[in-house]
């Protein structure tokens, strides 16, 4: 039986999978590719869970179309022809910010929609482009930007090098890595404390990947800047600064120091609730550690002082002379050329400076806007207001704070188009839904992963299945959707092949790839694919990577500066002004007085992404998963009880969760995965519905958002915890398995449904 090998999209690992295909094109199972140069065999259950995805029941494969209040299934023109009815008429009523783009999360893993969104983005012409990059990765991409001179140059830790890892707020044993791309991190950790070295985990709760720790810190919630601002004090007040390979490279060091003068470890101490001693051990013996790196994930990007504090991250692995060193960090060199992502073409140089939002004048990254303020550029009346929405593989309704804010501001929409292979709490309020080809009917390159990768390789996998009838490539679907953007406004090409020829073209002049060499048969995303590769430092062509399906090994990190650097100086700034400028709030954060009420934190779980494998069995069976973890100490002074319920409020909403006891979290915080709360009719996830969980996002809150770049805060967010009132069963009751008997009361296991053994021998 053929096996076809593909690159899992599922999460930013994207390990190499075997599918194999029966003859009559069924699949009959998926499993790691022992072959896959990165990955080696290695798989997680969700990888296994792509032939679920395929073959579920409920995912759509067809165009959809509102008629008297109800989806129903239509064809491609009718489709097409709807939104050409209803399109072009509120762009020519209201202008061109009139109608709105979100991406989502998924469009960062999926070659075609990477590739073919700017188009999409530029044929709107709009102000108002949004995506998951401002609810995730933004705060670091803007330290990246205003270090390195582009959002993209993000130094990666050379895990399978390094002899001391810090996490801050990141669980890469169960999130597999975030802007951190490492298949099997779990052993390549493993590998780090054998050869003699230390991880060290900063997490308010005993995440899994703390528990495998050498040692795990418990962090007061959003104080982590001040951590490492008491390190940088350390090492200057120690004189422990060494530049190493960056030496001669670097603006700002004084200016650094400056900042860092107040928050002694004895000050900082009081507010993260970590020790002066701790802090003090921890930076000496970061500092003379043969190789170490800082590594931060969502717990901060998506905290109080995310930009602030990404950057800080990077200050601490300069000033231990850490950056562009073996067993520190390091820049990736991807097989391709050119900038990854970006959703507007035009946006070549880094700022901070584009036009503002309309309502809340929150600041634009690349020429997007940050998603917290989609909402109310919808529901705020005036020029410029937001009456269409296109999403691509989103789920707004559950991802964007303050849920309810959200939700009626979509329900008000005159016209949403969303394409999506789910009919999800977003996609079904559309008036005309777009399917996309199952994972595998899409080709695959991580071209922005290997962005983040900690070892570089390139490896193209073309659809490991065809393209069933009537189905349409995500790619051709947002170019239909930029020609009846464009309409007649702009000289776009009359057809898909047309404006697909143009842009091959446009990336062909801009990346000075001769245009002749590129082979004639190809089109689309291959097509472009091609000319990046070719543009890239290896000279690498598709050809090559056809020819090696299991992808090629292109060495480790390597030092790359200053060539890495993309500052008009070829200097790094350690000192950006935009940083510089949080240091008076920060200075405040010291003597601010401990908050009320509880701080809410989120929680991944290792058979999950997101909102949206929620609808296959395997991967919701088994233990509670959308649970409000409690601290023991707290639950006894409120009252509440494992297995009952809480009313948890905040701000913006309140909602009843199911609760349950555990001194995993540190006392003072509560911790609510998000993504769930599948318990809308107009959805169409029934196994989904059967255990819904409650929706995060009713609690967060829009107005809360990094100073910098107006990326959300899902982390460290302010609520009241009561015990319920009629309090009977938990909310989040699993009916499908109490049935067959899976229901176990209490995890025995680690939230990530792994055991709580460390990652192997220290
Ligand atoms: N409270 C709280 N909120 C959060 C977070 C948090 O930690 N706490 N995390 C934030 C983060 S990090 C992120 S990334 C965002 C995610 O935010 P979103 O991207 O808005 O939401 P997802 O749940 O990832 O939904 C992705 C959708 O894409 C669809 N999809 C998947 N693959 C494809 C494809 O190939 N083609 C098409 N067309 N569709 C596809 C899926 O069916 C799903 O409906 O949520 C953010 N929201
Ligand atoms: N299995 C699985 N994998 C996933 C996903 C998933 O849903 N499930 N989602 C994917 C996506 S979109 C992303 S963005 C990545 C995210 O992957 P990671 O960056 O690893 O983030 P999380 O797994 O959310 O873990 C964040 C940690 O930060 C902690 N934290 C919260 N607040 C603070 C704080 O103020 N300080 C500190 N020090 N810690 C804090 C939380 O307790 C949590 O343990 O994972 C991806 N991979
Ligand atoms: S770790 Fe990520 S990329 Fe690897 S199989 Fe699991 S979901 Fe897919
Ligand atoms: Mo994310």
């Amino acid at each position: 039986m053929p096996t076809a090998s593909l690159t899992c999209p599922l999460c930013e690992a994207g390990c190499g999978l075997a599918v194999t295909v029966e003859e009559d094109g069924s699949v009959l199972e998926i499993r790691g590719d022992r072959d896959d140069v990165a990955s080696r065999g290695y798989i997680c259950p969700k990888g296994v869970a792509v032939k679920g995805l395929h073959e579920d029941p409920d995912r759509v494969r067809t165009p959809m179309l509102r008629k008297d209040g109800l989806l129903r299934e239509a064809s491609w023109g009718e489709a097409f022809a709807e939104i050409e009815r209803r399109l072009p008429a509120i762009q020519a009523e209201h202008g061109p910010d009139a109608v709105a783009l979100y991406a989502g999360d998924p469009t960062t893993r999926t070659l075609g929609q990477l590739l073919y969104l700017p188009a999409l983005a530029d044929a709107l012409d709009s102000r108002n482009i949004y995506s998951a990059a401002s609810l995730n990765t933004w705060p670091r991409q803007a330290a990246c930007g205003l270090m390195y001179g582009d959002p993209y140059r993000v130094p990666i830790p050379d895990l399978d090098g390094t002899r001391f890892l810090l996490i801050l707020g990141a669980n890469p044993v169960v999130s597999h890595g975030s802007m951190l791309t490492a298949p099997d991190l779990r052993a390549r950790l493993r590998a780090l404390r054998r050869r003699g070295g230390r991880v060290v985990v900063v997490d308010p709760r005993r995440s899994v990947s703390a528990e495998g720790a050498d040692e795990h810190l418990r962090i007061r919630p959003g104080t982590d800047a001040l951590l490492l601002l008491a390190m940088a004090h350390v090492l200057f007040a120690d004189g422990r600064v060494r530049l190493g390979a960056a030496e001669g490279m670097v603006n700002g060091v004084a200016e650094v120091a400056e900042l860092a003068a107040p928050f002694t470890p004895e000050q900082v101490a009081r507010r993260t609730e970590i020790d002066a001693d701790t802090i003090r051990r921890l930076t000496r013996e970061l500092a003379a550690a043969d190789g170490a790196a800082v590594y931060a994930g969502k717990g901060i990007r998506t905290g109080a002082f995310a930009t602030a504090t990404s950057w800080l991250v990077d200050v601490v692995n300069v000033l231990t002379g850490n950056l562009d060193r073996p067993g520190g960090v390091m820049f990736p060199l991807p097989g391709h050329a050119g900038r990854p992502v970006s959703r507007r073409p035009s946006s070549t140089a880094f700022n901070l400076e584009g036009p503002r939002s309309r309502v809340r004048g929150l600041p634009a990254m690349g020429g997007e806007l940050p998603a917290a303020a989609l909402a109310e550029e919808i529901d705020t009346p005036g020029r410029g207001q937001v009456r269409a929405l296109i999403t691509v593989a989103g789920n707004p309704a559950r991802s964007v704070p303050a849920s309810a804010r959200m939700r009626a501001a979509l329900d008000s929409l005159e016209l949403l188009v969303c394409v999506d292979f789910y009919l999800n709490e977003t996609s079904g309020l559309a008036d005309v839904v777009l399917p996309a080809p199952s994972i595998l009917e899409s080709p695959h390159y991580p071209l922005l992963l290997s962005s983040y990768a900690c070892h570089n390789s390139a490896r193209y996998s073309p659809p490991a299945l065809p393209l069933p009838l009537g189905m349409s490539p995500d790619w051709e679907t947002l170019l239909r959707l930029a020609l009846i953007a464009a309409g007649g406004r702009r000289a776009t090409a009359g057809d898909v092949a047309g404006l697909d020829d143009r842009l091959a073209a446009e990336l062909a002049a801009a990346e000075g790839v001769d245009p002749s060499e590129v082979p004639a048969d190809l089109r689309g995303p291959e097509r472009m694919l091609d000319i990046l590769l070719r543009a890239g430092e290896y000279g690498l062509t598709l050809e090559h990577l056809q020819l090696s399906p299991h992808g090629l090994d292109l060495g480790p990190l390597e030092p790359r500066l200053p060539e890495a650097l993309a500052t008009a100086d070829r200097r790094v700034h350690l000192a950006p002004p935009e940083c510089l400028a949080e240091g008076e709030r920060l200075v405040a954060a010291l003597s601010a007085p401990a908050s009320e009420g509880f701080l809410l934190v989120g929680r991944g779980h290792l058979r999950s992404t997101n909102s949206w494998l929620h609808n296959l069995p395997a991967m919701v069976a088994g233990a509670r998963r959308c649970t409000l973890h409690v601290n023991p100490d707290d639950a006894f002074r409120l009252g509440l009880r494992d297995g009952g319920r809480a009313l948890v409020a905040s701000r913006s909403g309140q909602l009843v969760a199911a609760v349950e006891v555990t001194d995993e979290v540190t006392p003072g915080v509560v911790s609510l995965p998000h993504g769930w709360g599948h318990d809308e009719p107009h959805a169409r996830l029934r196994v989904a519905a059967g255990r819904p969980g409650v929706n995060a996002n009713l609690l967060t809150d829009e107005a809360e958002v990094d100073t910098v770049t107006g990326s959300a805060v899902f982390n460290g967010v302010r609520v009241q915890v009561l015990a319920h009132a009629g309090d009977a069963a938990p909310a989040d009751q699993p009916t499908p398995d109490r049935r067959s008997g899976l229901d176990r009361r209490r995890t025995p296991r680690g939230p990530g449904g792994i055991g709580p053994e460390s990652f192997g021998p220290a």
